[in-house]
């Protein structure tokens, strides 16, 4: 207790513009030793890093002028399913985003609730783990504004993204902690450079989470859970290339 005071105490004084409710959240998962086993040593001091001093540090920002020229897509560019090919070829209209698990209120919401909901809109450069990167503008509705109307439960720590596509059967899916489902950045994006999100690009939703690497921006985004852990979904490491063995969970950048 003294501690999460002191260091509540240190946050404030260094003028970081932290709310409560999220540091104390963080700070208990910071503290969860089976939370801690599984982020190997570099990943859980980078994630340390990142939490004590800049919680809410946002991501560089560029001029139009900057856009790349070419935004190349990857991992996967369109989903198999029936289902999703079925709202594809109906331009969304019938889709609905789910938000739901621990949550007081869950929500279903057309691609147009999204877009009379308040957006914001971010130029970011993308950096993908494989050694590329690429400057893009995305429109989209901050994550933390959805949350808020579903109402978090007191016992939320995570929140889980879970895709259209699949590699082999395996479908795709992300997570994140309660500190970035709420960073200012952090948004749904149904827009790129101007336009509808195109399919390649993870149409009709996809998630832009600019502290972090590629393979965390999960595309084609069906269904949003709120979860007090991710032991149970896939193989309990959090996304589906942190199952493969391949990255760590916490891509922070
Ligand atoms: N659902 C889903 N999301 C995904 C992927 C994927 O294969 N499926 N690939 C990831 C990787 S590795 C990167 S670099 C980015 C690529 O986004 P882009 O296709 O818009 O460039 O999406 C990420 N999100
Ligand atoms: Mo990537």
């Amino acid at each position: 207790m003294a501690r999460k005071f002191s260091r509540r105490r240190l946050l404030a004084g260094l003028g970081l513009a932290v709310s409560m409710p999220v540091l104390s959240a963080c700070d208990r998962l910071g503290q969860t030793s089976a939370f801690r086993s599984f982020l190997t040593l570099g990943e859980w001091l980078a994630y340390r890093v990142h939490r004590t001093i800049g919680p809410s540090a946002m991501a560089t920002e560029y001029p139009e002028s900057q856009l790349s020229p070419v935004f190349r897509t990857n991992g996967n560019t369109q989903p198999t399913s029936g289902d999703y090919h079925r709202h594809a070829s109906n331009g969304f209209a019938g889709w609905r985003l789910k938000i739901d698990g621990l949550v007081v209120a869950p929500q279903s919401l057309s691609l147009a609730d999204l877009r009379r909901l308040p957006s914001r809109t971010q130029i970011t450069r993308h950096d993908c783990v494989e050694g590329w990167s690429a400057i893009g503008k995305w429109t989209g509705v901050p994550l933390g504004a959805l949350l808020d109307r579903a109402q978090l439960k007191p016992e939320a720590r995570f929140i889980v993204f879970h895709c259209a596509d699949d590699f082999r059967g395996t479908p795709y899916y992300e997570s994140i902690d309660l500190v970035d489902a709420f960073h200012p950045q952090t948004i749904l994006a149904y827009a790129m450079n101007g336009k509808d999100l195109p399919m390649g690009h993870g149409a009709p939703l996809r998630l832009r989470l600019e502290r972090q690497l590629g393979y965390k921006h999960a595309k084609f985004v069906m269904r949003v859970e709120a979860v007090r852990s991710f032991a149970e979904i896939g193989r309990g490491r959090g996304g589906y290339w942190e199952d493969q063995g391949d990255y760590d969970w916490y891509a922070g950048i």
